[in-house]
């Protein structure tokens, strides 16, 4: 029993000196590919270190290279190639996760919608560059 509320101790106490040595959340490694998207689509608008819905709106129909409404998996490629964004695996998993409702295509709603919200952590209706990169991280991870 003794030895148990030792190893418990024991565990508490290296719990408490991580959390002291590490005051800092880890930092999500900065992906310049979501770097670059974020600013470019910042650029075009309102340059405040925000992305609006509008703003989002944008890189959608940048996207949507058809406009019919709906990001299909070769419009996604083609418009990611002719960016430059690098590694296309990435390109399909990104795909992938943004349609959420798994039909094949991001469409405005529910996809684009439910991207946003997820996008924007702390829902002031607004995307900070630091928000973007840290769901762009976990989408593509
Ligand atoms: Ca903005
Ligand atoms: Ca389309
Ligand atoms: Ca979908
Ligand atoms: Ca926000």
């Amino acid at each position: 029993m003794q030895q148990v509320a030792y190893c418990l101790a024991l565990g508490l106490f290296v719990l408490i000196m991580g959390i002291h040595c590490h005051p800092e959340r880890p930092n999500i490694p900065v992906d310049p590919v979501a770097q670059a998207i974020f600013q470019t689509a910042e650029a075009n608008r309102t340059p405040d270190g925000f992305l609006t819905q509008e703003e989002m709106t944008e890189i959608f129909q940048r996207f949507d290279m058809n406009a019919d409404g709906n990001i299909d998996e070769t419009e996604f490629i083609a418009h990611w190639t002719l960016l430059k964004l690098g590694d296309l695996e990435h390109a399909v998993t990104l795909f992938h996760r943004a349609d959420t409702d798994r039909n094949g295509e991001i469409s405005k709603n529910p996809d684009f919608a439910r991207l946003f919200y997820y996008f924007d952590r702390d829902g002031d209706h607004k995307i900070a560059e630091s928000e973007f990169l840290a769901v762009w991280y976990s989408l593509s991870t």
